[in-house]
C-alpha cells in the first residue's frame, strides 16, 4: 500500500464517507483503483473488494485463488469462498456506516445492488471524481514503471523498418512481431490491441482488423504499446514501404510540426485546450486543415486511457507529474493517415519525452 495515494483519495473528497467500496466484478470490469490503492502490480482478482476507511486504513475481500498475491498489498485481508460469504462479510464490514462511497465509473450494476444491500440505511455518493484527480499526478513508483513501459515500445518501435520486409506481407504479421518483441524486452503484455495499419488503413485512427497486405508505397503506421507492472505506455511511429510521394512526405512533416509544436508549448501551468490547439494550430495552418479529428492526447497510467488528456472538451490544467500521450494526426479517408505519438512527463517548467523512439521521417526498404 503507498499511504500517500490514500491520502490524495481523501484529501479530494468533496464530503466526507465513513468508508470507500471499491469492487471488482469479471474481467473486463475490474476497477484500476483497485490496484490504484492496493499497489499489486499483478493478478486479476475479479470479484474482490478493497475497503478504505475514512482514517486512511485499507482492507482487502479477496478469493481463495489471490489470497497470496493479496499478501503484496500488506494490508489486512478476509478471504471468502463464496458470493454469499462475501456479502455476510461485508455486510458485517460496513453494515454500520452512514456514508459509503463508490466509484460510479467502474463498479457494475449488480456490484452496486450488492453494495447497497450490505450497507443496509447507508447514504451512498460518487467518489469517482476524487479517485481520477489523484490518479492524475504520478507518484515515483507509478512514473518508474511508465518509464519502463516506454522504453521497451521505444525499442520495438526503432525496429520496425526491419519488420516490414516485402509487398503482400500482412498486417497481422508485423502485429506479431511488435508484440513478440515486447514481451521479449521486458512487457508483460501489450498494452492494448495493437494497431498495424497500411495505405488506406491508416486514415481511420482505431484500426484494429490488421486484414491489410502492404503494397509499395504504403503508409506504414503502428499504434501500439507495452505494459509493465499495470502501467501502459502508449506510441505510434508511421513510415512509407518504399519511395514516398511528395503528398506522404509533406503529410508527415506537418504533423511531425504540430507533435514538436505541443512538446516545446506543454508545461504545467498550461490549460489542456490551449495545449491541444497548439498543435491543431499547425495543421490549420497546412493544406490539412480540419484533418486532425480528435484530441491532442490522453492520459497514461495503470489504464491505457487514464483520467485526464489534452483536448478542446478537457477542463484541466497541467500539473507537475502528469503523464499524458501527444499524438496529432491528419487522416485522409481512402487515401491514408499519419500519427506520431509520444508519451511525456509534465514538469515545472516543460516536460520530458519518456518515448525515444526517432521520429524523423523514414522511407522503409521493401523487396
Ligand atoms: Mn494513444
Amino acid at each position: 500500500m503507498q499511504k500517500h495515494r490514500l491520502e490524495k483519495i481523501l484529501g479530494n473528497l468533496k464530503e466526507d464517507v465513513d468508508v470507500i467500496v471499491l469492487r471488482n466484478a469479471t474481467e473486463p470490469n475490474i476497477d484500476p483503483n483497485f490496484f490504484y490503492v492496493a499497489d499489486i502490480s499483478y493478478g486479476l482478482f475479479e470479484g474482490c473488494i478493497c475497503l478504505i476507511w475514512k482514517d486512511g486504513e485499507v482492507e482487502i475481500l479477496t478469493t481463495k485463488l489471490e489470497a497470496e498475491t493479496a499478501k503484496h498489498a500488506k494490508v489486512p485481508i478476509t478471504v471468502f469462498g463464496t458470493r454469499e460469504e462475501r456479502a455476510r462479510i461485508l455486510k458485517k464490514k460496513i453494515g454500520k456506516a452512514k456514508k459509503v462511497g463508490i466509484n460510479f465509473e467502474n463498479i457494475t450494476h449488480q456490484g452496486y445492488l450488492d453494495t447497497v444491500k450490505a450497507t443496509k440505511k447507508a447514504k451512498v455518493v460518487d467518489v469517482s471524481e476524487a479517485l481520477r484527480k489523484a490518479r492524475m499526478i504520478k507518484d515515483p513508483t507509478e512514473i518508474e514503471r511508465i518509464a519502463k513501459a516506454c522504453t521497451i515500445a521505444s525499442k520495438v518501435a526503432d525496429e520496425i523498418p526491419t519488420l516490414v520486409k516485402e509487398s503482400g506481407m500482412k498486417e497481422t504479421e508485423v502485429v506479431a512481431e511488435i508484440n513478440y518483441l515486447m514481451t521479449k524486452y521486458g512487457a508483460n503484455s501489450p498494452s492494448f490491441e495493437t494497431i498495424v495499419a497500411f495505405g488506406k488503413n491508416a486514415a481511420e485512427p482505431h484500426y484494429t482488423a490488421c486484414t491489410g497486405t502492404l503494397r509499395k508505397g504504403d503508409f506504414v503506421l503502428c499504434d501500439f504499446g507495452a505494459r509493465y507492472l499495470r502501467y501502459c505506455s502508449d506510441i505510434t511511429r508511421t513510415f512509407v514501404a518504399g519511395k514516398a510521394t511528395k503528398e506522404q512526405e509533406r503529410m508527415y512533416e506537418v504533423v511531425l510540426e504540430a507533435h514538436d509544436a505541443a512538446i516545446d508549448f506543454i508545461s504545467a501551468g498550461k490549460s489542456a485546450k490551449e495545449c491541444h490547439k497548439a498543435a491543431e494550430d499547425v495543421i490549420n495552418r497546412s493544406r490539412y486543415r480540419g484533418k486532425f479529428t480528435h484530441g491532442l492526447g490522453h492520459g497514461l497510467g495503470l489504464t491505457v486511457h487514464d483520467p485526464g488528456g489534452m483536448s478542446p472538451s478537457q477542463d484541466i490544467v497541467l500539473e507537475p507529474n502528469m503523464i499524458l500521450t501527444v499524438e496529432p494526426g491528419i487522416y485522409i479517408p481512402k487515401i491514408g493517415g499519419v500519427r506520431i505519438e509520444d508519451d511525456i512527463l509534465v514538469t515545472k517548467d516543460g516536460c520530458k519525452v519518456l518515448t525515444e523512439a526517432e521520429s524523423e521521417f523514414r522511407e522503409i526498404r521493401v523487396k
